[in-house]
């Protein structure tokens, strides 16, 4: 640590390790941070430059705590050097939503934004929100703008902050959905920067002349996080959100159709990098139980912790996972317990047996519908599948329908009353929304795939464009084998970042270099087991013929009710 920093430091009377760890540099984004005023840094000029579509350096960086990344369309940059331009500048907008939740006019809305602002595809993301892509420079402001005209705001879906908080999606599993789906929101209004930047850059509040009590932010100080910071609730038995790979995980605990709280985990991540062996996916570890009255303070410190432990000067070692290997899990626990003042009971039991969503019409406690929509990598488009855009908007402008989004990239047709499921459902069937669901086979409607190109400016290999034709070319593979109606799960990324999850599958494949993937498989059906590496550098021919080959032996030999993923791991993994 530098002595300037130490000072700081001091002066804030921060606990140890504050601001880095002994020895360490801190990390250029460091400066950017705690240097940015309040995370407004040169945003507003930057926004104003018409000699550029970029922003300046240091504000891509901070564009991302206000929910947005600079990008280019990475299929046109050699034809634009070729020309001697920039390259083709947008940028991605996501939203803060937590649980993934839009009521019918937010949806009309986003259909409107999407369409006057964006590419007009609207991407349901793993984390149950919303991305909309190709964004103009000049069009962020007036996005922002419409968007809060439909109390929708991106404050804080991306940067070193706690992210968009996932919940079970599926209401008609639990009677106690909302209770839970409650806390998403509660955790995620927790943990929102408290500076007014996101108002005054994007939406012209006027700047106040003194920094009042209001910016004062004790959870993130002027530092922030040292890196990004997920959290998770997960329903039993469904684990659709994939709760173990955030850094919070909280499992509901019900007893008597009652919650009474939460097993709380912490250490999930999933990112490696490729050649550097301190990388590794990690699933979280439980701690231990919190009552429901317990569960924000629990989360709360779990985020100090990190905080004022995490790496600041290693942005590839920055994650909670990393500061737990510094702490020890035991270390972890006991700083939280300190930090709370209270003990973490023992853990409850609890049982995930699928982390599937359960497509087409299901009915709740209530007597509310819901229909499942398999949505292909979480696209909603027009195109030669189906009109899946007009559809939805169709659906929504009827006012009879809220809509929710999955772990999965699915969208459900929610909380219909019975009164209304006729009209909705002349709608499903009218734009076949219930045959694209049906007819969609059990690997596709189990599968993920990230972005990838050509946005994504990390992509080594496509994902999102590519998986659908490969799926076209494995289907017959399982055909042969009798196994069409396994529901595998087969995840694609197009680099070992793992925002398709790819790690937690039991198919997984990461991109390596463009048409190449390592196969990893012996993930767990529920999530609560990584996958492993099984064979370097495929092309889709390996690819094809090392699936047919895999297929063939479990086939033959697994034993009843074996998955695919329980018997690689048994017969390819440990063996
Ligand atoms: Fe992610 C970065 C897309 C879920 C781990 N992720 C990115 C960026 C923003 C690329 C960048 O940094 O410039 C990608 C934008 C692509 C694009 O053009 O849209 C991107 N991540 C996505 C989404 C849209 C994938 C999708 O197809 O749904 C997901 C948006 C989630 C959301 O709504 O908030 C998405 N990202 C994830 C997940 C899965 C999850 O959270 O459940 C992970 C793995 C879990 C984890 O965090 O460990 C994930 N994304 C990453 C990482 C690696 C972080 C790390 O620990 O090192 C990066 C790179 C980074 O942060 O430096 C990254
Ligand atoms: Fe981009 Fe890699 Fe994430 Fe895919 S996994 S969206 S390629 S960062």
């Amino acid at each position: 640590m530098s002595e300037q920093n130490q000072n700081i430091d001091e002066e804030l009377g921060l606990p140890l390790p504050r601001r880095g760890n002994k020895g360490e540099v801190l990390s250029p984004v460091e400066r950017i941070k705690t240097a940015s005023d309040g995370l407004r840094g040169t945003l507003k000029e930057s926004l104003t430059s018409q000699l550029t579509g970029a922003l300046y350096e240091d504000d891509q960086s901070l564009i991302k705590f206000h929910g947005m990344y600079q990008q280019d369309d990475r299929d046109r940059r050699e034809e634009r050097t070729a020309k001697k331009l920039e390259w083709l500048f947008s940028y991605m907008i996501r939203l803060r939503l937590p649980g993934g939740f839009l009521t019918p006019e937010q949806w009309v809305a986003l259909h409107e934004v999407a369409g006057k602002h964006s590419t007009g595809t609207i991407k349901i993301t793993t984390r149950q929100t919303v991305q909309l892509h190709g964004i103009l420079k000049s069009h962020i402001k007036p996005t922002i703008s419409d968007f809060n005209l439909a109390k929708l705001d991106s404050i804080a879906a991306c940067g070193d902050v706690n992210r968009n908080v996932t919940c079970s999606a599926h209401p008609n599993e639990s009677e106690i959905h909302e209770e839970v789906f409650a806390f998403a929101d509660k955790i995620s209004v927790m943990a929102l920067p408290k500076t007014r930047s996101y108002y005054e850059i994007w939406l012209d509040e006027e700047k106040l002349a003194e920094k009042t009590e209001t910016e004062d932010d004790p959870l993130y100080q002027d530092r922030y996080l040292p890196r990004k910071f997920k959290i998770g609730i997960a329903i039993p038995p469904n684990n659709d959100v994939d709760v173990l790979t955030n850094d919070v995980g909280l499992i509901a605990v019900i007893e008597n159709n009652k919650l009474i709280g939460f097993n709380i985990a912490a250490g999930g991540g999933l990112s490696s990098t490729h050649g550097n062996p301190n990388t590794y996916a990690r699933l979280a570890t439980v701690l231990g139980f919190v009552t429901v009255e317990q569960t924000l303070k629990a989360v709360y410190e779990v985020i100090t912790t990190q905080r004022d432990y995490g790496n600041r000067s290693d942005r590839k070692l920055a994650r909670l996972k990393y500061t737990i290997d510094r702490l020890t899990v035991e270390g972890l626990k006991e700083e939280l317990e300190k930090r709370c003042g209270f003990k973490l009971a023992e853990i409850k039991p609890y049982r995930f047996t699928s982390r599937k969503d359960h497509y087409g019409w299901k009915k709740n406690h209530q007597g509310k519908w819901y229909f499942t929509l398999f949505l292909e990598n979480g696209r909603v488009l027009d195109d030669e599948l189906g009109a899946m855009k007009t559809a939805l908007l169709e659906i929504a402008k009827t006012g009879k329908a809220n809509f929710r989004f999955t772990g999965n990239q699915n969208v459900i047709i929610a909380d219909v009353m019975e009164a209304d499921k006729p009209a909705i459902e002349k709608l499903v069937k009218e734009f076949k929304l219930d045959e694209h669901t049906a007819n969609a086979g059990a690997l596709r409607k189990n599968a993920i795939a990230c972005v990838a190109f050509n946005t994504c400016p990390l992509a080594l290999a496509e994902a999102q464009r590519y998986l659908p034709t490969l799926i076209d070319k494995i289907e017959p593979l399982l055909a042969k084998h009798g196994l069409q109606d396994d529901e595998i799960i087969l995840r694609m990324t197009g680099c070992p970042n793992g925002c398709g999850r790819s790690p937690a599958a039991e198919i997984g494949f990461v991109g390596t270099a463009y048409g190449q993937y390592n196969l990893h498989i012996g993930g767990d059906r529920e999530g609560e087991r990584l996958n492993t590496k099984y064979k370097d550098n495929l092309n889709e021919e390996e690819i094809l013929t090392t699936l047919d080959e895999l297929f063939e032996v479990y086939a033959k030999e697994r034993n009843s009710g074996e998955t695919f993923g329980d018997f690689s791991q048994r017969k390819w993994i440990l063996n």
